[in-house]
């Protein structure tokens, strides 16, 4: 089949492999690695505090396809382990731009929480280990958020006009945040959320 045979919008089908344990695609264009100078000011405490310190917190490996509305793009999130002062290494979490478009999280390897909030600050916070779907409506900022002691990797699905709302989270925070007590990950009010 040439491309001059496809209806207006379509794509020729495809596959990609992805290693469950390391969030690998193959084929891989890795799209993004953000490290704990990108994530300075999301924590309570300093990222300079952060265990382990080498600077890497998590690349984004994304199966590209238009980021049109009738498309899904989709994508393999690998978070490493580690705590800044007592939180754990999170993603920055993001409303969508468009704020309506849902998405689904199936986690891969490792444990983690998937922190979901509403504007109006109302918050609901979800289990992260293989197998489990976790579903995002649309409207709900979301943030992961690794509680264990290996990667979080989980694929990500979502639809192709979603974007990305991420100003919204770095001005306000999350109402809550992950923090490790006496006896495993605790989910506290954050001191510092602003509501808008
Ligand atoms: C995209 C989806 C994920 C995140 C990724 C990194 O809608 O929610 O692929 O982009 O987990 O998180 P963040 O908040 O830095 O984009
Ligand atoms: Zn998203």
């Amino acid at each position: 089949m040439t491309t001059t045979d496809l209806p207006e919008g379509a794509l020729v089908p495809f596959t990609v492999y992805i290693d469950f344990e390391s969030g690998d695609l193959t084929p891989d264009p890795v799209v993004l690695r953000r490290g704990l100078a990108d994530l300075a000011g999301y924590f309570l405490s300093d990222v300079e505090t952060a265990t382990p310190a080498d600077g890497d917190m998590y690349s984004v490996h994304e199966i590209r396809v238009p980021a049109t509305n009738n498309n899904l793009l989709s994508s393999t999130t690998v978070l490493q382990p580690g705590k800044v002062g007592d939180e754990y290494f999170m993603t920055k979490g993001h409303f969508h731009a468009t704020r309506d478009r849902a998405e689904i999280y199936l986690t891969l390897s490792g444990q983690g929480l998937l922190v979901m909030a509403l504007e109006d600050g109302t918050t609901e916070t979800k289990e992260m280990r293989p197998g489990i779907v976790n579903y995002v409506p649309g409207h709900w900022a979301h943030r992961s958020v690794n509680t264990g002691d290996e990667p979080l990797v989980f694929y990500a699905v979502y639809i192709g006009d979603a974007g990305y709302d991420y100003a919204t989270i770095a001005e306000q925070g999350f109402p809550v945040i992950v923090v490790e007590g006496e006896r495993g990950p605790e989910i506290v009010a954050n001191p510092r959320y602003r509501r808008a």
